[in-house]
């Protein structure tokens, strides 16, 4: 017989890191599973988003390199008081890729100085076990497997990453569009209720196939919200989708 998937209260009991006790917590508060992505040119762009749909999702997910006029008093200071404002995260979409040395100032410097501000960061794991290490005051979420068309993210390539994940203690986190142990918390992108797919090898899912097929326990929505006549309809639509589909995967 099938085994019904892992509760977040479960989660929660068994939870190692204060970011993966955070996002959980939240989860529950809100009853939510949605992260938002930000992925907007503009800090005026981003701020408002962020203030629509700040009290329905658990964290913001930002590529805060793709902001034309960042600059961290204007940017960063008031995305930091929304996120406090709404009790969200945020969650830095870098997929550092790099040896650790590179990445730990990636990280740390240039004008970003992402350590200073993100609750947790997405990373690739292709640069091995220490190339994690760097990330200690934080929450990593590794790349397990990709949702673009023709990734490299094998069967092997994922078994290896996950080796990594399970392992590091940074990690807390895994972007897959598989299956992952419980140990691990679960985010997937590639979600939308309207598209298939963006002509750019993007492939999407429907918050109901990740929750059921995956046991997924966060997705994670860019377009199918950001793009949408009206952003904060859209957001309350992805949570009251994603936390129903969420609560029919524990039944099965
Ligand atoms: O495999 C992945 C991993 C990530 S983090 N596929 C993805 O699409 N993402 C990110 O999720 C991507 O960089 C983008 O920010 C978001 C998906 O956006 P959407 O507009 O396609 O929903």
């Amino acid at each position: 017989e099938e085994k019904t998937r892992c509760s977040y209260e479960q989660k929660l009991k068994n939870a190692q890191h204060s970011v993966s006790k955070k996002l959980l917590e939240t989860a529950l508060a809100k009853q939510s599973n949605l992260i938002a992505s930000a992925d907007v040119t503009t800090t005026q762009e981003l701020l408002e988003l962020a203030e629509k749909v700040g009290p329905h999702i658990i964290a913001l997910k930002t590529h805060i390199d793709i902001i034309s006029d960042f600059e961290y008093e204007k940017t960063i200071v008031p995305l930091k008081a929304l996120a406090a404002k709404h009790q969200f995260l945020l969650m830095e979409d870098r997929k550092f890729a790099d040896i650790g040395n590179t990445q730990e100032l990636q990280f740390t410097s240039g004008v970003f100085k992402i350590t200073d501000w993100a609750d947790f960061v997405t990373s690739q794991v292709i640069g091995g076990f220490e190339s994690l290490d760097c990330f200690n005051n934080v929450g990593v979420v590794a790349i397990i497997g990709m949702s673009s068309k023709g990734t490299l993210t094998t069967n092997d390539y994922r078994e290896e990453a996950l080796k990594i994940a399970l392992s590091h203690p940074n990690v807390i986190g895994g972007v897959s569009q598989n299956q992952l142990p419980d140990e691990i918390l679960l985010f997937t992108p590639g979600v939308n209720l309207a598209d298939s797919g963006d002509g750019k090898g993007q492939q999407y899912n429907t918050p109901e196939h990740v929750f059921k097929n995956l046991h997924t326990d966060f997705i994670i929505v860019g377009r199918g919200i950001y793009k949408a006549a009206n952003a904060e309809e859209a957001a309350i639509t992805y949570k009251n989708e994603g936390w129903k589909a969420y609560v029919n995967s524990l039944e099965k």
